[in-house]
Parts: C-alpha cells; structure tokens; sequence
C-alpha cells in the first residue's frame, strides 16, 4: 500500500531518516538497514573527519530539538566504504549526504562519488545551519547557482540538494527559477530551522553550549514550514524534479499531510532521535490506516492533493 517508485526504485514506504540522525556510524546505519525504514541516508560528510561543536550539542525539547552538532562525521571515505560494501547485496539505492564547508570542498566530495563505483542517490547538503563563521549556502542564491552550474559540468550520477526553509513567496519563486535550471533528480525540503534559541525555565540557561545557545530547530515546531516549503516547491519546480518532505513528522498524519502537499518520499529527524528506529514502523501503520479510512489504495491517489478554499 505504501509502496514508492523514486528515481525508478520501488521503495517499500516513503519512510527515511534525515540525515544527520541515527546515521554517523556503520552500527547505526546496519540499525536503519534491519528497520522498517523504506530508504536511508547517511550523515552529510565533509573530506576529513571532523569531530564537530563541543557538547552538549542537541538537546531535545518539549515540542522538538534544537542542535548545533558542527558536521561532525567521519569522513567521505567512511561512508563511501560502507556504501561500496551495502550496494554489492542491496538493490535499493542507498542515499549519500555531502556538505563541504566551501564550494571547493563541495566540488571535490562530489568529485570523489563521481569517480567512485557508488551507485546510489547522491544528496548535496547546501543548507548547515552549525558551522561557525560559515553562512547557509542555499540563502545565498548566486552562490546556489554557481555551485550547481560547476558540479553539473562534470556530476552525472543522480543529485538532490537538501534546502533550508524559506519564509517568503519572492524566496520560492527565486530558488525555483534557480533549480529548474538543472537536472536535479531531487529537492529536501527542509534543513532545520536555523539559529534559534531555547532557554530552560528552571536554570535561566541556554541547552546547547556551541554558538552561545543558538542551534537549528526541528519536530513539532517545524511542521507549518516544512509543509509550506514542500508545496511552494512542488507547485514550481519542473515535474522531473521530485521533492522530499521533511520536518515536523511524528505521526502518520504529518507524513500524510506532507504527502499530500506533493512529497514523495519523507524523512524523520528529532522524533527519530527521541524514539528509535521503531518508529518507521508505527508512522507507517498509522499512514495506512489513514488511507484505509479515506478509501485510498496508493500513495499516488492523493500525492499533491491538498484542497484550498476558492
Ligand atoms: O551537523 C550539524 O550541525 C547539522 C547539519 Br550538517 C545540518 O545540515 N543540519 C543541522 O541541523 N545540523
């Protein structure tokens, strides 16, 4: 009933982990292998290990999470190993984040899947929220425009980018215009909400240390935005261009609504974090009873569906 056809795989669900969660080492990784998840992804690399912000980094919060982690990851040749390793007995294209900290390391972590025998679906990070003194690509469109005008002159495999919400029509309308100029195969919407801050009632303290307390937001402050970045995308891009939803999802009503804002496949972060990769599976009955309910067979029924008022 859940089945999904992305980039002309048939994916069991649409269910994935966003990157960043439950996805730094091969243990973790092999934990999302053996779980219901449909797809999954791996932690954005960078070329060398990075051991990231100091701690604590993330911290969880009544209505979501807020982090500053810093891209601490293992490197490319890490995941790149295990990726080699997972594709010769899998036949579902794994997924692959990179996010270099310039555009000459982005080039070259592409360049290095490019000339590698990885298979899989290739996800370009453009929208991390956490490293000191280095902006949010994708909130800087000429910049946007430059790298992907590079990496598609020699990036021939299968490419998403992951985007950070935007807040403004003109915002879509312009990262659209930018995007449809490429053979994207993808589009994530979204990264977290950056920069915010929470403070604990108890101590008057922030949670996290890195950035004085200011991290990236995500769960359930996050839904509206993320639903709004879904649909403002997949009303303008090309229809080649397919979009993932993600943010805010903890029940199979959010997955729903995401679906149906035009999502095609969708990725779990803080709820993930909170309660384990059990939770593929609970989002994914809950979805299923959803579509029992409304008379639905296939994803494909209501994908993009959403009713406004005239
Ligand atoms: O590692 C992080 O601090 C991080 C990244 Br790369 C990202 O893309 N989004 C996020 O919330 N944290």
């Amino acid at each position: 009933m859940l089945q999904t056809t992305f980039l002309d795989y048939i994916y069991e669900n649409p269910l994935m982990n966003a990157s960043g969660v439950h996805c730094m080492t091969v243990e973790e990784l092999t934990a999302l292998e053996n779980s219901a998840a449909g797809a999954f992804i791996t932690k954005s690399a960078t070329l060398a290990p990075r051991e990231g912000n100091p701690e604590p980094r993330y911290a969880d919060v009544p209505l979501g999470s807020i982090n500053s982690m810093g891209l601490p990851n293992n490197g490319v040749d890490y995941y790149l190993d295990y990726a080699l390793k997972y594709q010769m007995n899998h036949e579902a294209p794994l997924f692959f984040s990179v996010a270099g900290t310039s555009v000459d390391e982005n080039i070259a972590l592409l360049q290095k899947i490019q000339d590698s025998d990885f298979q899989g679906i290739t996800e370009l990070n453009l929208s991390c929220p956490n490293v000191p003194g280095k902006p949010q690509v994708a909130y800087d469109f000429p910049l946007t425009e430059k790298i992907l005008t590079e990496v598609f002159q020699f990036f021939t495999k299968p490419l998403g980018v992951k985007l950070p919400p935007y807040f403004d029509m003109a915002h879509f309308d312009q990262m659209a215009e930018i995007l449809n100029k490429f053979p994207l195969t993808y589009v994530n919407s979204i990264n977290s909400i950056g920069n915010g801050l929470y403070i604990d009632p108890e101590s008057d303290q922030v949670v996290i240390r890195p950035k004085e307390g200011f991290g990236g937001i995500g769960g359930e402050y996050v839904k509206p935005t993320a639903l709004a970045n879904v649909r403002a995308f997949a009303t303008r891009l090309k229809p080649e261009i397919k979009i993932i939803g993600t943010g805010g999802i903890l029940t199979g009503q959010d997955a729903y609504e995401h679906l149906l804002c035009g999502a095609t496949m969708l990725q779990i972060g803080t709820q993930l974090q909170k309660e384990g990769p059990a939770i593929f599976e609970r989002i994914a009955q809950e979805l299923e009873a959803i579509m029992k309910k409304k008379g639905y067979q296939s994803i494909a029924d209501f994908r993009g569906k959403v009713k406004t008022i005239n």
